[in-house]
């Protein structure tokens, strides 16, 4: 059995960034259908980001789907940088007038999927061998096997949602598409617990026993992070084992206040700058991870990713509201700006917080020397605040 359905623009990926644009898309009256290989649960399953900039609160707003987010959101206006033990705060909202929100990308999700079923959202989910075909045709489309039928989803455009595993990237020609990539020599053991956090805001540590991270998805959950060996395996990982080394790398003062219980999540996670350019091929559009990873220090995979999708479903209504096609014409050159300054930020504060096997005692100084900037100087800690609540769209 197979059929060919007819749409405005079809999404490939139910993940934040496929869900924002769906919504977006819709509010302006566009036809969307989405595609993802997996089902609802678990996407909604996956824990994720946990820090929203006030960009991607406006974004969830213009969408529809800030209600919950207004009423559980915890805004933070500040954070805490801590070297050896030794915390210092940076009160993001004085140096830049913004603070962020402490939200799960899980809840946000829900939003989202709730808000798209309720109004009628054509979704395939568990989606297989999808291809994205004729991208430079007037009339692009998607192919994929669904409950055993051959399904064609006939489009003026493809969104490519679908994360950095997916098939859109890889379906732009070899000869047009460049790549840029860092892979970073540790990854992230990341915890989740029934406890009320450590401390109100967030704390980064850098340790000589390596990057330690105190989160927070409310008042009651905490989300933790240690900095572990790529190779390392949760097994190696017992709770009493995470909390004793989450203990030292935050330090004795923080340490203090620690409340330790049964883990309910434990995964780890690799780091990677990476950049696919360009992330527009004839009628197909790259958005979020599809195009882009940001190591997580930071806080900005999730912000990238909706900024991209404020910035494409835009290009989008100009086109189908008033014709003008500017701003799909200079979609991949506008995002990629951005996501340039982004990556930046991300891989300088993962340098400046990680432990590097291949570092000198000449770089930990420099380390210890730039926390020392940082701490002392208002236009340092304003630079990093400016960058960590979000830089403007455009
Ligand atoms: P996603 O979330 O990966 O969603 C992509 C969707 O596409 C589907 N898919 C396919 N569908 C059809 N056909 C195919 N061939 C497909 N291949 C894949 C997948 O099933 C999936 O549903 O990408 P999206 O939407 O661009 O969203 C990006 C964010 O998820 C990501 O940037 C953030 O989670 C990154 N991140 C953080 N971002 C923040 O802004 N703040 C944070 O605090 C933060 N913390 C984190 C993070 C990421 C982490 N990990 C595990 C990578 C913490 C961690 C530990
Ligand atoms: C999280 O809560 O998962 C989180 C918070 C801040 C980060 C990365 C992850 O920089």
């Amino acid at each position: 059995m197979s059929h060919t359905i007819e749409t405005q623009v079809c999404i490939i990926g139910a993940g934040p960034s496929g869900l924002l644009l769906s919504q977006l898309l819709a509010n302006a009256g566009i036809d969307t259908v989405v595609i993802d290989r997996k089902d609802r649960a678990y996407i909604e399953g996956r824990i994720r980001a946990g820090v929203l900039e006030q960009g991607t609160v406006t974004a969830l707003e213009e969408a529809g789907v800030a209600d919950r987010l207004h009423r559980e959101g915890l805004p933070h206006s500040g954070f805490e940088l801590a070297f050896d033990g030794d915390r210092h705060r940076i009160d993001i909202e004085a140096l830049t007038g913004k603070t962020v929100t402490v939200y799960g990308q899980t809840e946000v999700t829900k939003d989202l999927f709730d808000k798209r079923h309720a109004e009628g959202q054509v979704f395939y989910f568990n989606a297989d061998s999808v291809r994205p075909q004729d991208l430079t045709a007037d009339r692009p489309s998607v192919s994929f096997t669904h409950d055993g039928a051959e399904i064609t989803v006939s489009c003026d455009y493809i969104a490519g949602c679908d994360g950095y595993h997916g098939v859109s990237r890889q379906s732009i020609p070899a000869d047009v598409l460049k790549t840029f990539e860092r892979v970073y020599p540790f990854g992230w053991l990341g915890v989740m617990v029934e406890r009320p956090p450590v401390s109100h805001e967030l704390i980064y540590a850098n340790h000589a026993r390596g990057f330690a991270l105190a989160s927070m998805r409310s008042e009651r959950r905490s989300r933790y992070y240690v900095q572990c060996d790529l190779d390392d395996s949760i097994d190696n990982w017992s709770d009493d084992r995470f909390w004793e080394e989450l203990a030292l790398r935050l330090g004795p003062d923080a340490a203090a206040h620690l409340q330790t219980g049964p883990s309910f999540e434990k995964s780890i996670a690799p780091l990677r700058s990476f950049v696919a350019e360009p992330m527009r091929h004839g009628n197909l559009f790259l958005a979020g991870d599809a195009a882009h990873i940001v190591p997580p220090t930071g806080a900005k995979g999730l912000n990238l990713a909706a900024a991209d999708v404020r910035i494409l479903s835009r290009a989008l209504i100009e086109h189908y509201t008033k014709g003008n096609d500017h701003h799909i014409d200079t979609y991949s050159e506008t995002v990629l700006k951005r996501v340039w300054k982004v990556e930046r930020f991300s891989w300088q504060l993962s340098t400046l917080m990680h432990q590097f096997p291949e570092n000198s005692p000449f770089e930990k100084r420099m380390q210890r020397a730039e926390f020392d900037y940082l701490t002392t100087s208002e236009a340092a800690a304003r630079s990093l605040a400016e960058n960590y609540v979000g830089l403007p769209l455009e």
